[in-house]
């Protein structure tokens, strides 16, 4: 298999001036009428035409209105080529496809006996025959004709320009888009939905209809989705000038879908997940993801819809800036220090292990074998952050110059993240040409701090010197990485009285592999704040005494920092409790840690939220980034030991704060509200980790009594982790209660695949043969595979049989959905980093695998690159 080469770019030969779609839905065989008008693109000579089609059964092709004859055109699998043609002309083509049969979920298919599709990023071939590229752009005028009982509503892109009813039983509806969009934003939907409807005024005084489309029995669970997006649509004006330009806005909700949402123009599909919620079904957490997607969705309509990739290579140029942006949404309606603290957890647990394995590649990769595996953290998150490191430097109003300069020079077109870095540059006079390196690299770099302390002079230098660790054979993003450039915000504390130093605060940019930045003027050595607000994407390598980062914990004035030397402090004290543990010695809590630990439970200065935070002990799966070898078992026995001595040392504490949380009587949905179930349910996990009659019975108690989803689930979940009766009867009662209701159903498997207890995989395995499980719903896939494989001690348990489970079940879903396949069987990437055992356990089971005849390219390029 071929890869594909950003190097290899080259413009279209003929262009798109604007295509009619009609469709005839049926569920095995729906009639595509095509008609595409095309002008020969003038700095081409070809009069030849590829267009992609994939999994489309051809019917005819005509030009200009003449049939062609196979002369005229050759098909293959991948498409079709049209040989000789005029300067401009019409290319009618008409074909079949098979929504009900596609459990790729990639193109036109069926979810809930409903019609919808899915097309970036690909998707749009297996359509109908066109040039399925982002970089042409052109209007559509769509035609639906579908029967009225099972198609009541038919929906695309745009406006609707018509209606009329057949005499077959039939009705047609026209949607008309005038804005020119590529094709992987095009959108068809048909079903039997209702509508919860709203509206939205813009600032220069337009209504925008809002509609959000569910099946029937959902139309109870969109308002917090129909107030997200209003909220959304006002904080883009606010922020960065950008008014929604349709007259109607539609979201619809499906039950089958890959990915968290899709930003079609003017018609965004939603995994209902994103939708739906009540507190009774879903929880904060939930809340405020669905918050986030629709402003994120929404986000596009300017930075992806307006303007788009040039190709495909560079989705980062919309996806890292729309993450960007809606970072910045959801940190303007809640918190921004939490946020930020929230973002770099996902950054750390997730981007920095992709970043270090086989699958590392730049934010802007320079070949693909199938797109879809580049919709990664990578491309995303870390992609934002290097959107966040211009706003840094920037300030707000110059990076909105930069914003506003980018919409002047390339609304309604195509372009490349060098297109944008040009904007941030061109509106501020400001040179960017190193950050560059930051799309064109792999990897996470690493910053080494040192410090150093003049007395007679009164100086304190730091000295920053940047470098990348290698990564895993053959990675072509590894080849002579360069020192990229790094903002790193700094502060320094008065090391008495703790107090900030003020002339001293701000950004210093290391440009260099090594720099030494001095500060004068002191009377005693400060105690320096680095990479405050986690200012660039780095690892942080800082020599620092358990009593400076209890310091820092206590005094810093960047919240972020104060909450990550905790975590650095609690990740040293683990690493060291699992190295005694698997040299077989005893365990015991550091002094240092119990009383940092007292100091923030006591801290009435800091909201619930970040208290909950600075409380968490970082994660297992963060933590073995950090051991040479990663040793599950020793980890999982410390971080548990941790946990339950810190309860025992704090158990009167804690309990007195369960207590008065618990005492805020009914549900509300405020952000104090909010913040407040947070910590509450930090500390039921806490007091959970006590394992006494006691503990079980104020968190069965919990689950009883709770009257929203946040505070059932987290006790849900920590009942999942014991060996008592109350735990069946919690599952069995949560299962009984929510046995309609699929997203609440995926809760049910995810608390029972994350579960702590050793008989963990035949948990799981059993639960593979519940009549709920369905390998066709990828959000069901996900939360019981998926969530398994994110349970570092039980996947990884010593015998191999999560890494079986895992490879069988990637080996039954990969013929028929072949991206969902390959997000699973990504948890493999990380297996060299384990013990000899269970590398050639992971291995094994990567080869068998690989080996598997007709294997989908899509696990084949992730296979085929961890074993490289
Ligand atoms: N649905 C994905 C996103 O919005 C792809 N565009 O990020
Ligand atoms: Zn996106």
């Amino acid at each position: 298999i071929q890869p594909v080469l950003r190097s290899d770019y080259q413009p279209p030969t003929y262009w798109i001036e604007n295509v009619e779609l009609d469709f005839d839905l049926d569920p095995r065989e729906t009639l595509v009428t095509s008609r595409i008008s095309v002008r020969r693109n003038p700095e081409q000579s070809s009069s030849k035409l590829d267009l992609a089609g994939e999994n489309l059964k051809f019917q005819s092709v005509a030009v200009d209105g003449k049939r062609l004859d196979e002369t005229q055109y050759q098909l293959r699998d991948d498409g079709m080529t049209l040989l000789d043609l005029p300067e401009s002309c019409v290319i009618e083509t008409k074909v079949l496809v098979s929504p009900v049969t596609n459990k790729s979920l990639s193109g036109l298919y069926q979810t809930s006996g409903n019609y919808c599709t899915q097309c970036e990023a690909v998707g749009f071939r297996r359509i109908t025959y066109f040039l399925d590229r982002p970089d042409v752009m052109t209007t559509y005028r769509v035609t639906i004709r579908g029967d009225k009982q099972s198609c009541p509503v038919m929906l695309s892109n745009g406006n609707r320009v018509s209606q009329r009813s057949l005499d077959d039983g039939r009705h047609e509806v026209v949607w008309e888009d005038p804005f020119p969009k590529p094709s992987y934003l095009f959108a068809l939907v048909a079903g039997n939905l209702r509508c919860h409807r709203g509206t939205f005024t813009t600032r220069s005084g337009r209504d925008v209809a809002l509609e959000i489309w569910v099946e029937p029995q959902n139309i109870d669970k969109c308002e917090h989705a129909l107030v997200s997006l209003q909220k959304s649509m006002k904080w883009d004006e606010d922020v960065f000038g950008l008014e929604y330009d349709l007259d109607i806005y539609m979201i619809v909700a499906v039950n089958d879908f890959n990915m968290g949402a899709m930003e079609n123009k003017g018609l965004n599909v939603f995994n209902s997940k994103y939708v739906l919620a009540l507190p009774d079904t879903a929880t904060d957490e939930d809340y405020m993801l669905i918050e986030a997607v629709i402003a994120h969705e929404y986000f596009h309509n300017w930075t992806g819809n307006r303007v788009t990739c040039r190709d495909w290579f560079q989705l980062t140029l919309k996806e890292g800036l729309t993450v960007f942006r809606d970072q910045q949404f959801t940190a303007d309606q809640t918190s921004a220090a939490v946020k930020r603290i929230d973002d770099v957890s996902g950054l750390r647990a997730g981007q920095f292990v992709e970043d270090s394995g086989p699958m590392a590649h730049p934010i802007r990769p320079e070949s693909y074998i199938s797109m879809d595996n580049f919709y990664t953290a990578t491309v995303y998150r870390k992609g934002a952050e290097i959107i966040r490191m211009y706003h840094t430097i920037l300030g707000a109003e110059g990076f909105r110059r930069g914003m506003d300069l980018y919409f002047e020079r390339h609304d309604n077109s195509a372009v490349t993240c060098d297109d944008f870095r040009a904007a941030m540059a061109d509106a501020n006079d400001v040179n960017f040409d190193l950050f560059d390196r930051w799309y064109s690299q792999a990897g996470t770099p690493e910053l080494t701090v040192t410090e150093a302390w003049d007395a007679a002079k009164g100086e304190y230098t730091l000295t920053m010197t940047q470098s990348y660790p290698p990564l895993p054979g053959g990675n072509p993003g590894t080849v002579d990485r360069k020192p990229v450039p790094l903002p790193v915000r700094v502060g320094l504390l008065d090391a008495e009285s703790g107090e900030e130093i003020e002339q001293h605060g701000g950004v210093v940019m290391l440009q260099s592999e090594s720099e030494s930045f001095t500060f004068g003027g002191l009377t005693a050595k400060p105690i320096a704040s680095v990479l405050r607000g986690f200012s660039a994407p780095v690892r942080l390598r800082m020599q620092r005494s358990e009593a400076e980062l209890a310091f820092i914990m206590a005094h810093d004035t960047d919240s972020f920092n104060r909450w990550d030397a905790g975590q650095t402090l609690a990740t040293k004290l683990l690493i060291d409790a699992a190295n005694v543990i698997s040299e077989g010695g005893n365990l015991e809590l550091s002094g240092q840690f119990r009383d940092a630990f007292g100091r923030v439970l006591h801290d009435d200065s800091v909201d619930e939220a970040f208290k909950a935070l600075a409380l968490t002990l970082p994660r297992e799966s963060v933590l073995g980034q950090e051991m040479a070898v990663i040793d599950p078992d020793s980890l999982h026995t410390a971080r548990q030991f941790y946990r339950q001595q810190l309860a025992e040392s704090f158990q009167s504490e804690l309990t007195a704060l369960y207590n008065d949380q618990a005492a805020d009587g009914a549900y509300k949905n405020d952000q104090q509200s909010i913040n407040r179930r947070r910590l509450k349910n930090v500390v039921l996990a806490y007091l959970s980790a006590l394992d006494t009659s006691e503990s079980v019975s104020l968190v069965a108690g919990q689950f009883d009594q709770a009257d929203n989803m946040t505070n059932k689930q987290a006790a849900l979940s920590l009942l999942a982790n014991l060996d008592v009766p109350a735990r069946e009867e919690a599952l069995a009662a949560f299962y009984k209660k929510y046995q309609s209701d699929p997203l609440v159903i995926d809760k049910w498997f995810a608390v029972q695949a994350v579960s702590s207890r050793e008989d963990t995989i035949e948990q799981v395995k059993r639960l593979t043969t519940h009549p709920d499980f369905s390998v066709d719903n990828p959000n069901r896939v996900r939360s019981l595979i998926g969530a398994f494989t994110q349970n570092q001690v039980r996947f990884h348990q010593a015998d191999g049989a999560g890494y079986k489970l895992l490879a069988d079940y990637v080996l039954k879903i990969e013929s028929a959905n072949p991206q969902l396949a390959a997000r699973l069987v990504a948890a493999f990437n990380s297996y060299r980093r384990f013990d000899e055992s269970r590398q050639t356990q992971m291995q094994n089971e990567l080869k068998r695998i690989a080996e598997h005849p007709g294997l989908c390219k899509d696990v084949h390029e992730i296979v085929q690159r961890a074993l490289r």
